[in-house]
């Protein structure tokens, strides 16, 4: 029996890009359910019980011959997607090493620029809390030295790991190529912008909506 997949998903959120492209990428057909994050639409009893009880989008809803599954963490469904296809390196060490970009977006990366994207970008400036308002500093900090490490990284390479896009491009692009919503300026990241357009001009690629 072959699989049906279901995103969950708000379409402003680039961790659910992430899993959009991945998907537009390897020809999978996605059926989309948008929830509003802004108006707590994670969070509500029903979506704990059923969907995820970390509250929080994307959920990958995977249903098939085991019955219906749900896979939340958006790096965690872009690789289910992207299982046996090129997108995940053969070889042993380059899918270790695309898994260190992968775990850097989730650590270094994402919290930093991703949460400023959404502060300033969506909540606004002068909406935040006190406590928000105390670690935009850092967060800027934290989001510099990011695309600083991969524009070090790829003013010598073309892509993260080895000589193609893989899933470490995918995640690292879809919040990078939004990080001036959170005021950062990829001028400043020259090698990271000729990244972006190189990803952009892979066959299939998807633009978020
Ligand atoms: N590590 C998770 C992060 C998921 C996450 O932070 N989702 C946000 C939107 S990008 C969310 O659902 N926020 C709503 C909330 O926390 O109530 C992933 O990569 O999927």
């Amino acid at each position: 029996m072959s699989e049906s997949y279901t995103l969950h998903e708000d379409p402003i959120s680039a961790n659910c890009y992430k899993i959009r492209l991945t998907a537009a990428l390897v020809g999978v057909p996605l059926t989309r359910i948008a929830y509003d994050i802004r108006k707590g639409e994670t969070r509500t009893p029903e979506f704990l019980a059923q969907v995820n009880a970390n509250g929080r989008i994307p959920v990958l809803e995977i249903t098939g011959a085991q019955g219906t599954r749900f896979l939340p963490e958006s790096n965690a469904a872009c690789w289910y997607l992207a299982s046996g296809t090129g997108l995940i390196p053969a070889d042993r060490f380059a899918q270790a090493d695309m898994l260190r970009w992968m775990f850097f977006e989730q650590y270094n990366h994402e919290p930093n620029v991703a949460t400023l994207r959404f502060w300033l970008g969506y909540i606004g400036e002068a909406n935040l809390s006190e406590a928000q308002k105390g670690q935009l500093a850092a967060k800027r900090a934290g989001g510099d030295a990011a695309l600083r490490l991969m524009d070090e990284h790829l003013s010598t390479h073309d892509w993260f790991v080895g000589g193609g896009i893989t899933l470490a491009d995918i995640t690292l692009y879809a919040y990078t190529h939004k990080c001036e919503d959170g005021g950062f300026v990829l001028a400043d990241y020259p090698a990271v912008q000729r990244w972006l357009d190189r990803v952009a001009g892979v066959a299939g690629y998807a633009p978020m909506d």
